[in-house]
């Protein structure tokens, strides 16, 4: 008997281990809830709604109601109200698109998930953007570029005859956050996802995600008519380019009625592009967006854009795309990036959104972390989009934030868009750090809703994924973005990363012959009399491309946010910042501050020990472990390599570095292929 209930402890004991290795993400949901949910037609999303809810609500019955009112006209297809009847014995989810009602029902579950009060719901919801996309750079051999979390997700070898479980369960992780559309292979793109072959295996996924209201996108290669149709050339403005690419798409349609449409990098760090043709972007974008057209299909073509020789790359695609506003067809879409370099921990946002006066313009925030610690860096970036989104651009004026230009009511131009890049692999918890997770849910939320707090989007992911309401947690989310800035490149700093893979501390990296806009040199500028990049009006005058009052608040070192200092201005040591301490000393704390940050988060870890089961606990603990060393190299690699400049004491009162400088600059991680180290500097 004794050991019959230690076996069933130890079974019990295993499943609960096992059932929490992360796979369910933040949809740990109830499964034999058995909901009275009735609705008035039959379709495969339909009953996947439908299906969600018996299972998972337990609540008070629900009715799935499709219906063509004006009012429910007025949310969109996408749009949904959900209501409670007046003796509280019945809900109605409706909406004028089986869309809406699925994202209605995951609406219900959430709010179930998180505690909410459920007792007389009325609830109206449009989502802000029309294309919520996530953009993966996954390679056809499945490796993933930039990607922390294992292997591509589709094994292309198996498709079309295998489908792997977890299509659906990516399919519906996403409709669960109101992600509505993906890309499914990397921006440099192999022409073969064009061939006959691959499309087949694109339209296996494409079929399997369409009940969650998943469409798929591609991402092309501009030279695809030559490399994979054999033609000549791939100018846009050639008959048999276009001919070519009518009937590319003509087939693609065929399998896929509802593809979404092309994702473009062009005449961008080496690859292909209408300017190898002496055309512009515009005319490249018009060819693929006259092929879309007949069929509802966009070109979301990417700005990111830069040439070396250039002397600022932060003004390159302004100065690039500005003169073609107006040039490009109705359904193109400009998708540009945060902020005008890459992805730095911060950077302002790029003056590209308050310049395109007649052209759609879409945001592309990174999810997967490739400047901010890969997934062993817990950092939650809802703040960091946030940032962005509600930047104002004063482009009318004010009020012309980068939200409002980009989800049209700015200007009411369609349709409207926003791209994340995913930070999903084959992971077993689908992105590395669990905490990781947050990020691909927080740019759901926002995608559907830019007006939700970062607070608010923490508190929902803490509470359906760990179970528990806590502000220490929360806290330490919201806290998490600003910490690795403050370790890693506090006050405007940027790009001081290690060659290639990006994870740690470079910024004495000088690789001979490699190009001059991807040493750290380049933009920190480090000597004698200060440091920063000067692009004020004495300096390169990017300023000049942000809109008054922006441009000179940020030409003035006095009016500079201090937090944007060194990005706009070349600083003296001695330079007095708001709390009187001089730069080089600001810059010491604002290292040290970070460090600290970085271990009080395993603090806060451990004290949640007793909550949380115990397989995450550990794997949460342990790359806290790392952060914490990391941003200890971090703050003395920076520190001891910019004192041989500033010829400056750190304060008696801060910590001591532990690392010797020449160490760490002969210090190279063994990283190929971009996957997340295990450790970082271990001297
Ligand atoms: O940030 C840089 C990355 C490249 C990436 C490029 C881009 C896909 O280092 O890996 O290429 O941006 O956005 O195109």
């Amino acid at each position: 008997m004794k050991q019959l209930l230690l076996l069933l402890y130890c079974l019990f004991f295993f499943h609960a281990v096992v059932a929490e290795d992360g796979s369910k993400l933040w949809l740990r949901l109830p499964t034999e809830a058995q909901a009275t949910v009735k609705c008035n037609k039959q379709s495969p999303t339909l009953d996947v709604a439908v299906k969600e809810l018996r299972q998972s609500w337990q609540g008070v019955s629900v009715t799935l109601s499709l219906q063509q009112t004006k009012s429910l006209r007025a949310l969109g297809s996408e749009g949904y109200t959900i209501h409670t009847s007046p003796d509280g014995q019945q809900l109605t989810i409706a909406s004028s698109g089986e869309s809406g009602l699925l994202y209605g029902a995951f609406h219900l579950l959430r709010l179930q998930a998180t505690g909410e009060n459920l007792t007389a719901l009325h609830l109206s919801e449009r989502p802000s953007f029309d294309i919520r996309i996530l953009n993966h750079w996954d390679n056809l051999d499945r490796t993933i570029e930039r990607g922390y979390a294992g292997r591509s997700l589709w094994l292309w070898d198996e498709l079309p005859a295998t489908l792997s479980p977890r299509y659906a369960a990516y399919a519906r992780a996403n409709a669960s956050v109101g992600i509505n559309a993906t890309v499914l292979n990397n921006v440099n793109a192999s022409p073969q996802i064009l061939s006959l072959d691959y499309l087949e295996k694109v339209k296996a996924l494409a079929d399997t995600f369409r009940p969650y209201c998943l469409k798929v996108y591609l991402a092309i290669n501009f030279s695809s008519p030559s490399i994979l149709g054999g033609l000549p050339t791939s100018d846009p403005l050639d008959p048999l380019v276009r001919k070519w690419w009518n009937q590319k798409v003509n087939e693609i349609y065929k399998l896929i009625p509802d593809f979404g449409g092309f994702l473009v990098k062009a005449n961008s760090e080496g690859l292909p592009g209408p300017q190898d043709f002496g055309r512009t972007h515009a005319d490249g974008a018009n060819m693929l967006a006259d092929a879309l057209k007949p069929h509802k299909g966009v070109v979301l073509w990417r700005a990111f854009v830069y040439n070396p020789d250039d002397e600022d790359r932060a003004k390159q695609a302004y100065q690039e795309f500005v003169p073609l506003d107006g040039q490009f067809r109705d359904n193109v879409i400009i998708q540009v990036k945060n902020g005008p370099v890459d992805f730095q921990p911060r950077e302002p946002f790029s003056p590209l959104f308050g310049a395109m006066k007649q052209t759609p313009v879409m945001a592309e925030v990174q999810i997967t972390q490739e400047y901010l610690g890969f997934s062993n860096h817990l950092c939650f970036l809802a703040p960091m989009w946030k940032e962005c989104l509600d930047s104002d651009t004063y482009q009318q004026g004010e009020g012309s934030t980068v939200a409002r230009i980009t989800d049209g009511s700015l200007y009411g131009r369609r349709p409207t868009a926003i791209a994340g890049v995913a930070n999903t692999g084959d992971d077993v918890n689908w992105c590395g750090h669990d905490f990781a997770q947050s990020n691909w849910y927080a740019f759901g939320r926002l995608a559907w809703s830019h007006q939700l707090s970062s607070e608010q989007i923490a508190d929902e992911w803490v509470a359906q994924t760990w179970g528990m309401k806590n502000k220490a947690l929360t806290e330490m989310m919201l806290a998490s973005r600003e910490a690795i800035v403050s370790y890693m490149m506090p006050l405007g700093l940027h790009h001081l990363f290690a060659w290639g893979h990006h994870y740690g501390p470079e910024p004495w990296c000088d690789v001979p012959g490699a190009r001059p806009d991807w040493m750290p040199s380049y933009y920190h500028k480090a000597d004698a009399l200060g440091i920063g990049f000067n692009r004020s009006s004495t300096g390169s005058n990017a300023t000049a491309q942000y809109h008054t009052p922006l441009c000179e608040a940020f030409d003035n070192v006095q009016t500079c946010p201090e937090n944007l200092l060194l990005w706009f201005h070349h600083v003296p040591w001695d330079h007095r910042m708001k709390n009187n301490r001089t730069l080089w000393d600001e810059l010491c704390y604002t290292y040290n501050k970070g460090t600290q940050q970085a271990r009080n988060f395993q603090k806060v870890w451990d004290n949640l020990e007793k909550f949380v089961d115990s397989q995450r606990f550990r794997e949460v603990q342990h790359r806290l472990k790392i952060q914490a060393r990391d941003a200890v190299w971090w703050r003395d690699a920076c520190l001891l390599y910019f004192q041989q400049f500033s010829k400056r004491m750190i304060p008696a009162e801060l910590e001591r570095p532990v690392h010797e400088l020449n160490d760490m600059m002969n210090y190279k991680l063994p990283i190929t292929n971009y996957e997340c180290p295990p450790y970082g500097f271990t001297p």
